[in-house]
């Protein structure tokens, strides 16, 4: 028997019966197994459990050795340390060893976001941002509660925010509660391990999956056997997974599940494009490659050639060969060009794909790597995810809810916790767009649920709401993120019901906001892409640096999928004077939008 089991099962310790999967599918975690943290707090820690460091080939360790400071700090103390870490921090801020200020510095800006807690230093010294993972962005009212419960202590900086790989982040987290939340999560069938820095990504699905007439492919079951894979340990089966924990940089998987590629496939490390096998009817996935966003370079993803079924064994087994390749051949001295891209582009596509049939082929499961199938041409309109829309259950619906710029207050959490309860059988379904869908409600529910108070009146949140307001989507911008160029959420959700106010449009608008060039608010893909930058203007005869913008237009996703490289308009000021006219004339000239 292994040793760290071994340890670890003579430390006696409980098994946590697991509470309430989300949806039919249930990731391996769902098994009422062991939790990582039960045992790390319990200080069981075998000096023989391996650290990420330890699944890297001498050549790549040689090459990390010489490579970035972030590869360095890993180095030094791998990333799986901060598994524990977390817990000894806080308990020895509680008992009042020490504060928070004492945490080493290593730890506070990089390795504890491996625990998906990220130091928001610049804008709330002290205070976290603690990101989770929601593989197919679903969750359910009692951990929307939680979440609620988790940051209403906070004040203002306590809120929730939906982001834009439909996953959750909880806002002013301090270390000392960060063990009872990862607990909570953990309780609760979701962890907040390996959700930033060098890590596999949220598992992003579509939100539609086993309800819509049009699914080609149901995706839950493969976001949460993705997830298990990056981030469930194998061994002791709890969250954390060493294998995956010395990466070098961040990694993007989206699985679309129908032609309206909700997932956005087109922006991610990999992309799974639901497409029949021509020959035998069979359904499966095209694999496209390298799509994303960042300040050096932005790529639309490619076509990698290749072609896999649409069996879990097929997709888990794929993506581990294309991350078991990126992990220890890509760059480790510069972070700019280690995103998966630049590797492709360093192999060429075609020996790229030999290489991953290669890595297949080793680990001898019967899978099999097909060459690309023909995309169907027929015009396929894609389709709204707000409002009510039927389903492919007779009698149901799906109801979409503007939640603006993805960001929830406690008060509002439990708005919706309540909604999913009496309408959804307690399931609530994230988007990409920062949005929630409610799945599975009776039709003979509908006119009742679009007359509860948290949906009308003064509320946020809003079932119909206008073509440009509806559409808007923001990172989070200076208000917590150090990075930031200006402030974005509040401008967003204002400007948006300023243009609706202002003109006519006859169909969906989408403005996305974000607050510098790194785009995790997707300007590119956006009908109209807001991105933080320099701008001066006269104030009071003087020629001063304002908060301005860059504006990029004409972004598509869907099957036509399409990145706006460069900005039609830079050095705009962020002051309605300077920027409502000149949306409005984008508005007009390049979407048809009419003055009111
Ligand atoms: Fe992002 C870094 C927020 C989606 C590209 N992103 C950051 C950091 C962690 C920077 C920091 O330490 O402050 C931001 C945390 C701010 C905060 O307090 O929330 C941050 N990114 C976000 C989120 C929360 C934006 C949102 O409001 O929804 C999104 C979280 C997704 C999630 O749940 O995991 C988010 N980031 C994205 C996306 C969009 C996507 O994944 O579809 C992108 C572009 C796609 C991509 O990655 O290729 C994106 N974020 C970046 C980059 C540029 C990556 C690069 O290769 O250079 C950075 C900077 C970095 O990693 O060095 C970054
Ligand atoms: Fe922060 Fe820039 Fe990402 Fe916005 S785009 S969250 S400002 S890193």
């Amino acid at each position: 028997m292994n040793v760290f089991l071994t340890t670890f099962v003579a430390a006696g310790a409980v098994t946590v019966a697991n509470a309430f999967a989300p949806s039919n599918f249930m990731s391996k975690f769902a098994h009422g197994t062991r939790f990582a943290t039960e045992i790390y707090a319990d200080g069981v820690v075998s000096t023989e459990k391996p650290t990420g460091t330890s699944f890297l080939p001498e050549e790549t360790i040689e090459r990390a050795k010489a490579g970035s400071p972030i590869e360095k700090a890993k180095l030094e103390k791998d990333p799986i340390n901060a598994w524990v870490d977390i817990y000894e921090y806080a308990r020895r801020i509680r008992e009042g060893e020490m504060t928070w200020e004492e945490v080493e510095k290593a730890d506070l800006d990089t390795r504890l976001k491996y625990v998906g807690m990220l130091h928001r230093n610049k804008r709330t010294p002290g205070k976290f941002m603690m990101r989770l993972k929601v593989p197919n962005g679903i969750v359910n009212s009692d951990q929307m509660r939680f979440y609620a419960d988790c940051v209403e202590k906070y004040g203002d900086i306590g809120v929730v925010d939906i982001t834009t790989r439909a996953n959750i982040q909880l806002r002013g987290v301090t270390i000392e509660d960060a063990p009872d939340i990862i607990d909570g999560l953990h309780a609760r069938n979701q962890t907040s391990f390996q959700s930033a820095l060098d890590s596999v990504r949220n598992m992003v699905g579509n939100p539609l999956a086993g309800i819509d007439d049009q699914e080609m492919v149901d995706t839950r079951e493969f976001c949460n056997a993705l997830n298990d894979l990056v981030s469930l340990d194998p061994v002791t089966e709890t969250r954390g997974n060493p294998m995956w924990a010395n990466l070098p940089r961040k990694f993007n998987i989206a699985i679309s599940g129908s032609r309206d590629d909700f997932a956005h496939t087109h922006i991610n490390d990999i992309g799974l494009q639901p497409c029949a096998n021509t020959e035998t009817g069979e359904m499966g996935f095209n694999v496209v490659l390298g799509g994303y966003m960042s300040i050096k370079r932005v790529a639309e993803s490619i076509d990698s050639g290749m072609w896999i079924k649409a069996d879990r064994e097929s997709v888990v087994t794929l993506c581990e060969a294309i991350l078991r390749i990126f992990r220890d051949e890509s760059d480790r001295k510069d972070r700019q060009k280690a995103r998966l891209m630049w590797l492709v582009e360093k192999y060429g596509v075609n020996e790229f794909k030999n290489a991953v049939i290669k890595e297949v082929d080793s680990y001898n499961r019967g899978v099999k790597i097909y060459d690309q199938q023909s995309r169907p041409t027929d015009n396929f309109e894609r389709r709204e995810l707000l409002g009510v829309h039927p389903q492919k259950q007779t009698g149901k619906v799906r109801v979409g809810i503007l939640v603006p710029t993805g960001r929830l207050s406690p008060n509002e959490c439990r708005q919706l916790a309540d909604l999913a309860d009496t309408y959804s059988k307690g399931e609530i379904r994230l988007t990409v767009e920062q949005n929630i869908l409610l799945p599975n409600v009776y039709e003979a529910d509908v006119a009742e649920l679009l007359a509860e108070p948290c949906l009308n009146g003064e509320s946020r949140l809003k079932v119909n709401p206008g073509l440009i307001e509806g559409n808007v989507v923001s990172c989070t911008g200076a208000q917590f993120c150090g990075l930031a160029l200006i402030e974005t959420k509040s401008h967003a959700e204002e400007l948006g019901k300023k243009l609706e106010a202002l003109v006519t449009v006859d169909r969906p608008i989408r403005i996305h906001w974000t607050g510098c060039p790194n785009s995790c608010g997707q300007v590119q893909a956006a009908d109209i892409g807001i991105m933080g930058g320099p701008a001066r203007k006269e104030i009071d005869g003087k020629n001063m640096a304002v908060p301005g913008c860059k504006i990029f237009v004409g972004g598509r996703i869907g099957e036509n999928a399409h990145l706006a490289m460069e900005p039609v308009k830079s050095g705009v000021p962020l002051d309605d004077e300077d920027l409502i006219p000149v949306l409005v004339e984008i508005l007009k000239t390049e979407f048809g939008a009419v003055e009111k």
